[in-house]
């Protein structure tokens, strides 16, 4: 029977990979995301090319009372979700912390953290009445290692581990599972919502390094997804070949 696979920022990047991974793997889709004319978009494509059925709704996952208020129904409309993937987020700035604006502190932790669990808190009862679900939460290994100039950021990827973690230990009674996924550098418009649309700082990010593709990570999440039932794979890090760690990278 084919799955229900929700993912959250689902637009661009890593998101819309993820979504179209799952659609080339036969799974039903419930998108959601800021931007309507991508969501449509990506549903027109994904219908057409994979025949798979991708329902859509805007959402913003900071804003509570609308995550509390539409996925429910979402999910109900659905016939509930059997993956989650959590993957909407950002960073905002690249700067020491002294400096750091306190509004892009409060934007990553409010998507990244506080997003997270919303959505994860309405979806989560309804996994664990069925007794079925898979929760795949986006991590970064921004969140292993703390890199100078991104310690907000380090520390909503860290929460993210942590949320997993806990998650895990509370429904361990239940079938559900729960797996983090922390990537590396991977080429997306990450870079230019962080450094606020400035294209020429983004496209430095990704100079002299083969980074990774969205792609390679959807085909991981995808992976994790179809392991038999008594496979639980608890975290996955996936760096670029010229990457050591979160911040060290060999640029050609
Ligand atoms: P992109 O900027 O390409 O995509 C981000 C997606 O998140 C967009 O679809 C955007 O959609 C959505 N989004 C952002 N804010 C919100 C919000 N408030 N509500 C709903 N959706 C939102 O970045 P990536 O694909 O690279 O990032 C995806 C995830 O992967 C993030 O959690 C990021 O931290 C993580 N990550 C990225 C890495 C990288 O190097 N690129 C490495 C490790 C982790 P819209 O604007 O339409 O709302
Ligand atoms: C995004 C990757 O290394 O730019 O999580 O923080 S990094």
């Amino acid at each position: 029977m084919k799955r229900m696979v929700m993912v959250t920022g689902a637009t661009a990047g890593i998101g819309r990979e993820t979504a179209i991974a799952f659609a080339k793997n036969g799974d039903n889709l419930l998108l959601c995301a800021r931007r309507q004319d991508k969501l449509q978009a990506l549903k027109e494509d994904i219908e057409k090319e994979y025949g798979v059925q991708v329902a859509t709704f805007i959402l913003d996952v900071r804003n509570r009372k609308d995550v509390e208020a539409i996925v429910p129904k979402m999910v109900a409309q659905v016939g509930g979700v059997d993956v989650l993937v959590n993957n909407a987020g950002l960073a905002q700035g690249l700067d020491s912390f002294e400096d750091s604006s306190i509004d892009d502190m409060e934007t990553m932790i409010d998507t990244n953290v506080k997003g997270l669990l919303y959505v994860t808190r309405m979806v989560l009862p309804d996994m664990l009445k069925r007794n079925k679900g898979h929760i795949v939460n986006m991590g970064s290994t921004a969140g292993i290692y703390a890199y100078a100039k991104g310690a907000v950021y380090c520390a909503t990827k860290a929460a993210v581990k942590a949320l997993s973690d806990g998650i895990r230990i509370d429904t361990i009674e239940s079938d559900i599972k729960v797996t983090t996924i922390q990537p590396g550098i991977v080429e997306t418009d990450f870079s230019k919502v962080r450094f606020h649309g400035d294209q020429k700082k983004a496209d430095a990010v990704y100079q002299g390094v083969e980074a990774l593709k969205p792609e390679d990570i959807a085909e991981v999440v995808v992976f994790v997804a179809n392991q038999p039932k008594r496979v639980q794979i608890s975290d996955v890090t996936i760096m670029a070949n010229q990457q050591a760690t979160g911040f060290t990278i060999a640029r050609k």
